[in-house]
């Protein structure tokens, strides 16, 4: 009943089930499944796609041997498991070159080859078919302001994304970029903190029609905020492009938790969100099973992610269909037939509504049975209603 819908598009990284359960005090728990593996655990999980940062699929120091040995190897997995590449993204975080950032470094020389790799990393994902490209700035920022200038920063990240966009034109590409943002972790501090940062930077861009957001849940609840707040404003704008879900306790570090494992309400609400405005791009887990788990309990944290998604899907369908949730919803949503007046500006309208009888006191006695509502919500989610 809960099967993954293929037309939600649901996606995994090579870097997310391929995780070997390294932490920073610990070694890998598990051996590295390669890519085949990756691809038969995703296809036996009933995935939609798998998406990679260049050195996922081709390690760094790769001859090209070995990367068209790797590469066709791919290949073969997708096409044996219906596997497709909807993503591709580029490493500019693991090699100690980018130790003080990408395309915000200091050296110049640093820049230009953050700049190449991309380039490189472009024309290996459009080698798979990927038409979104996803840039995670991990090591853009800064430990102490005394080391970069912050409003550098911003113009060598707007430099690198311009010449980026005209070479996905020239090339033909066909690419949209998702920015993703990220309080810290790796860096003390990161710059474009959060979604909002970049939907900010975006119209400054040259092709601002080609760029938009790729929002994550882990990274705003990291940082305490409210995370379908910030997908709702790259919604209404047009500008989710691709979607992290995950799932992340506030205050502690990168979890990566798998999505809806300990968020149940926010899951829901984002979900619900989603399916209610029809958000039609790939829904992309960005998680790691626990760090104690076996490659046959990765498959498990797979099917799970998915199967969570279903689930709460049903239940957004359920709560959108209780009467009694509509019913509290018409009182909460009072309506007067007033509101036409700021619809559009006029100084007829302006003069109208200046003379309008709105009685705060009485306005002030309208009810919202929000306690009424949330119990409603939480009993659907508890599975009793
Ligand atoms: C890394 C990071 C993610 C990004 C990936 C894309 S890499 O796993 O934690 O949030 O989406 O670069
Ligand atoms: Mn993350
Ligand atoms: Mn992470
Ligand atoms: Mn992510």
């Amino acid at each position: 009943k809960y099967a993954p819908d293929k037309k939600l598009k649901f996606t995994f990284g090579l870097w997310t089930v391929g995780n070997p359960g390294r932490d920073p005090f610990g070694e890998p728990t598990r051996q590295k499944p390669d890519v085949r593996q990756i691809c038969d655990i995703l296809g036996t999980a009933g995935a939609y796609g798998v998406n990679f940062h260049d050195n996922d699929l081709i390690p760094i120091d790769a001859t090209p041997e070995q990367a068209a040995q790797i590469k066709s190897e791919f290949r073969k997995g997708l096409k044996d498991n219906g596997l497709v590449v909807p993503m591709a993204t580029t490493n500019l975080f693991s090699d100690p070159v980018f130790k003080d950032g990408a395309f915000t470094s200091n050296n110049a020389s640093i820049r230009a080859y953050a700049i190449q790799k991309t380039m490189r990393a472009m024309d290996l994902g459009a080698e798979f078919g990927a038409k979104i490209y996803v840039f995670w700035g991990g090591r853009e920022g800064a430990e102490s302001d005394a080391t970069k200038n912050p409003v550098d920063a911003v113009k060598r990240f707007r430099e690198a994304i311009d010449f980026l966009c005209e070479y996905n034109i020239e090339q033909k590409f066909g690419y949209k970029f998702a920015f993703e943002a990220k309080p810290n972790e790796p860096r003390g501090h990161m710059y474009f903190a959060v979604t909002g940062s970049y939907l900010a930077l975006i119209p400054t861009l040259a092709h601002p029609e080609m760029c938009g957001v790729n929002p994550e849940f882990a990274h705003e609840t990291m940082a305490g905020l409210n995370f379908v707040h910030h997908v709702a404003q790259a919604l209404e704008m047009g500008k989710l492009f691709h979607i992290d879900l995950n799932d992340q306790e506030m205050g502690r570090f990168d979890e990566d938790f798998r999505f809806g494992s300990t968020s149940y309400k926010s899951a829901f609400f984002l979900v619900k969100m989603l399916e209610d405005y029809k958000y039609n791009g790939p829904r992309h887990f960005d998680s790691h099973a626990y760090r104690q788990s076996d490659m046959q309990d990765v498959g498990a944290f797979a099917a799970g992610s998915m199967r969570t998604y279903m689930i709460l899907k049903e239940k957004a369908a359920r709560w959108n269909a209780d009467p009694e949730i509509q019913g509290l919803l018409k009182v909460i949503n009072a309506q007067d037939p007033i509101s036409k007046l700021t619809k559009n500006y006029s100084s007829g309208n302006a003069k109208k509504l200046l003379a309008a009888p709105l009685d705060r006191v009485e306005l002030a006695k309208a009810r919202l049975p929000y306690e009424q509502l949330d119990q409603l919500t939480a009993e659907i989610l508890f599975g009793v209603r």
